[in-house]
């Protein structure tokens, strides 16, 4: 098993041969780095789902972390929550992934003996008595067509009060707001250190992956579903997170 580490991202740094984007061991290795440095608000959205994790945590329910990763929302929430009998599952299909945490929470004795990792694909988990479900920056990786029977499943197996966090990438109705947004945005990730040629071979990379959608689309989605209370509490250019309620 390999130690975490904090390596630098520069996976896209030289020309590469066209190629779909994988959550492959190089990227775990990286991830941290390439994370805080491509999402726009990344730390304050992981810091903020603790204090949602804090507010919305019933007693004897769990949380869901959906497409955990290195467990920044899972670390987050378990951290803060206060409840006595609670547990939080996090799941990602990667086993690179699912590795690092589980090396990850070896140091952590107090907030691993509250964290099951599960390294499955999350369109084939059981959801059951959850209080709070995460889905950083997941969902748009989930095929178009199985989006709302993923978000329906979900909302069964949640409680009454419980909260949905859901992160996402996502595009813009009008063309010049679209175009604007993207461009600020490739203006964030040079201020990153990122090159034009990193940039540009990561978006192609994740053109077929990672698919967004408009902010409509995710809230008519959830209405329909049952949630309630559906908005978004953070946006910076084309990232946005929100909370919806059963
Ligand atoms: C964070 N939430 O740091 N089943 C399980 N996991 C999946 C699936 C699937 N079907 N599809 C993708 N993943 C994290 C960041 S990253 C976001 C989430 C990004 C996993 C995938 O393996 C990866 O670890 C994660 O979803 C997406 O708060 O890299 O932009």
């Amino acid at each position: 098993m390999t130690e975490p580490t904090q390596n630098k991202d520069r996976i896209f740094a030289e020309t590469k041969l066209p190629g779909d984007f994988v959550f492959d061991e190089k990227v775990a290795s990286v991830f941290e780095d390439m994370i805080n440095r491509s999402i726009p608000g990344y730390s304050t959205i992981i810091a903020m789902i603790g204090v949602l994790a804090e507010e919305y945590c019933q007693e004897q329910s769990r949380i869901y972390d959906l497409g955990c990763s290195l467990g920044g929302a899972t670390l987050a929430a378990a951290d803060r929550v206060k409840c006595q009998d609670f547990s939080t599952i996090a799941i990602d299909n990667s086993a690179a992934m699912i590795d690092r945490l589980q090396t990850k929470l070896k140091s952590m004795p107090r907030l691993a003996s509250k964290i099951e990792c599960r390294c499955e694909n999350l369109c084939d988990s059981e959801i059951t008595d959850a209080s709070v479900v995460v889905l950083n920056f997941t969902l748009q990786f989930i095929p178009l067509a199985e989006r709302a029977s993923l978000l329906s499943k979900i909302y069964a197996g949640m409680k009454p009060g419980g909260v949905l966090i859901i992160s996402e990438k996502i595009t813009f109705p009008d063309e010049k707001l679209n175009q604007l947004f993207i461009e600020m945005y490739h203006s964030f990730k040079e201020n990153m250190g990122y090159s034009k040629l990193e940039i540009s071979q990561k978006r192609a990379a994740l053109e077929k992956v990672l698919l967004p959608e408009t902010l409509d689309v995710h809230r008519d989605r959830l209405q329909k579903i049952g949630f309630q209370s559906v908005d978004v509490w953070f946006q910076c250019f084309n990232f946005a997170s929100m909370v919806a309620f059963k």
